[in-house]
């Protein structure tokens, strides 16, 4: 006993006389006050270890765990001790700059997060996206009367960072007032990726019972957009009413592929928690449809007819109205623990497609995707398209025998050239639409091309890719895009679009995306962490980049046998 060492000092300490008692104080108080602020010193990694976050990033948490803790376990799980970084930033940001091997990065992603996050709440609270730069908020149109959609796509962002003071007010927020009973138009594919990808990764990540409540009353209320002819649903749906229509837009009232092709993980998912297939049914008769359907020289074409069941127009893209599909068909192959061999076979028949009629190497040589258009090819890259360059690494493994080193590197060249439609511009940052003719290479010639809207897809190749490889040149690049995210999108009350990637005096398009906190901070934090935090193998990102656990083949636990639909 330490005391009774102390000379003149009795074990209980009683015998004390007062200016003994003053200094041992002293010391006590010395002693907590050492050991708190060396907290403050630790590496960022050793103080999260101290998180149950910790045991996400040592792999410890696999996903559905959270489903067995006890509720007080949950709510212990639910206190984790928020990481103070704000006085650590600006030294940092000094210190990393000639470092990018050994210093946490992740903490500044971390910090933009809780930036992004604690202005939209200021101005913005309960509406859909932030306008920083008039500092209110904005509804839209696109989520049928829907509230809230920076709050549910932020859920697992904050929570993989390890914001919990934030996590619980967005989840106090989604249990007191995201109403589901609304009246107007909704795209059932933007509800569905962001509000129903965004609850079900949160009630994965936390086993909240509240987001499995209201993703469930959600998800039946996206099922009449299906009762079509042909059980391909359209693109716009009354969430009240359950009434369903084409875009406007959609050349003679198709569905867009990106849309009805973007449901799959999402729906396999709501008939997981629910044991009811009907979720699965609906997305396995758009899947064999497709299958069934002939393609023009193997490629998938954007617009289909709901009544026929036809093609409507040729024009093919990786980009923008096709994107997302193509990611669903990998994704679903991994999230099945590599059952789904359907999906396995469409995706690669697609990649071979990709490959024979869109891949181009531009005379400077850069690979691109060009898009289709009844066979002639439009030489132009979208920013959307550049997502491509994760997916085709992801699925490098699972192809045709071989294959695999020629995918890594397909994937390498494609997220290359997308780090160069953001190195030629004076930001920084990439243009909506990069071309490659009239001696552009990788740049926007068009006025209404030149814009960037806090999108994610070069960056969540960076992510990928880095996660694939390890080669350090993917955390350099995603280091660029924070400083100029940082210099050009910064603004005081949040992060803010930009109109012209090119000009160095920027003009802010006054929208914080809801996408930038879902999808664009968590893949910038990604990168920057473990590959043991949401390891790749245990989870698959939706296409708003909510993580998704893979559904195990011996699952005990399966509600609903997930291979009776193969
Ligand atoms: C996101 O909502 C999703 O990534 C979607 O698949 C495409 N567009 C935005 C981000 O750019």
């Amino acid at each position: 006993m330490v005391l009774r060492k102390l000379p003149g000092v009795s074990a209980s300490g009683m015998g004390l006389r007062l200016s003994q008692k003053f200094v041992f104080l002293l010391f006590l108080s010395g002693l907590v006050t050492l050991c708190f602020g060396a907290l403050f010193f630790l590496p960022d990694t050793v103080r999260l270890n101290s998180t149950g976050m910790s045991r996400y990033r040592r792999g410890l948490i696999k996903p559905g765990m959270s489903e067995t803790l006890s509720p007080e376990k949950r709510q212990g799980e639910g206190k984790m001790k928020r990481v103070r970084i704000e006085t650590r930033y600006l030294h940092i940001k000094r210190v990393i700059r000639g470092d990018f091997t050994d210093l946490n990065l992740f903490v500044l992603c971390l910090q933009m997060m809780k930036f992004a996050w604690d202005n939209y709440k200021r101005y913005a609270w309960g509406n859909n996206e932030l306008r920083p730069l008039t500092r209110n908020g904005h509804l839209g149109n696109m989520f049928g009367g829907l509230r809230g959609a920076s709050i549910v796509d932020s859920l697992d962002t904050l929570y993989i960072m390890g914001l919990m003071e934030e996590y619980e007010e967005a989840k106090e927020w989604v249990q007191n007032n995201l109403d589901l009973n609304s009246n107007g138009e909704a795209s059932l594919f933007e509800v569905n990726i962001r509000y129903v990808g965004g609850l079900l990764s949160a009630y994965y990540l936390t086993g909240a019972e509240i987001f499995k409540q209201k993703v469930m009353e959600l998800g039946e209320k996206l099922l009449p957009a299906f009762n079509t002819p042909t059980g391909i649903p359209r693109g716009v749906i009354n969430l009240g009413s359950g009434t369903s229509w084409s875009w406007g837009w959609a050349s003679a009232g198709s569905s867009i592929l990106a849309e009805f092709g973007t449901l799959h993980l999402e729906f396999l998912h709501l008939s997981q928690l629910s044991g009811n297939p009907l979720f699965t049914e609906k997305v396995m008769n758009i899947r064999k449809l497709l299958n069934k359907i002939e393609k023009p020289h193997g490629l998938y074409p954007n617009f289909l007819s709901p009544v026929s069941g036809n093609w409507v127009q040729h024009h093919v893209s990786i980009g923008g109205l096709g994107d997302s599909f193509y990611e669903y068909l990998i994704k679903s192959y991994l999230m099945s623990d590599k059952t789904d061999q359907e999906a396995q076979k469409m995706y690669y028949s697609a990649m071979e497609a990709i490959e024979t009629n869109l891949v181009q190497k531009s005379p400077g040589g850069l690979t691109y995707l060009a898009e289709w258009r009844g066979g002639i090819l439009d030489h132009k890259m979208g920013h959307l398209a550049c997502f491509s360059g994760g997916m085709i690494g992801i699925g490098a493994d699972d192809g045709p025998a071989g294959q695999r080193q020629h995918y890594l590197d397909l994937a390498a060249e494609i997220t290359h050239t997308c780090h160069e439609s953001y190195s030629r511009s004076a930001t920084k940052l990439g243009p909506e639409a990069f071309r490659f003719d009239a001696g552009a290479e990788a740049t926007a010639t068009r006025l209404s091309d030149r814009y960037y809207i806090l999108r994610p897809e070069v960056i969540e190749s960076y992510m990928y890719m880095w996660r694939l490889t390890h080669d350090p040149k993917y955390r350099e690049w995603g280091w660029e895009a924070v400083e100029a995210l940082e210099k050009h999108c910064r603004v005081d009350a949040g992060f803010s679009g930009i109109r012209d990637v090119y000009a160095s005096t920027v003009s802010h398009d006054n929208m914080q995306q809801s996408f930038f906190l879902s999808e664009t901070l968590k893949y910038l934090y990604l990168l920057f962490s473990d590959d043991d935090l949401l390891p790749l193998e245990d989870w698959v990102f939706n296409t708003e980049a909510h993580p998704l656990p893979v559904i195990r083949k011996r699952s005990s636990k399966a509600a609903f046998k997930f291979d009776s639909f193969l």
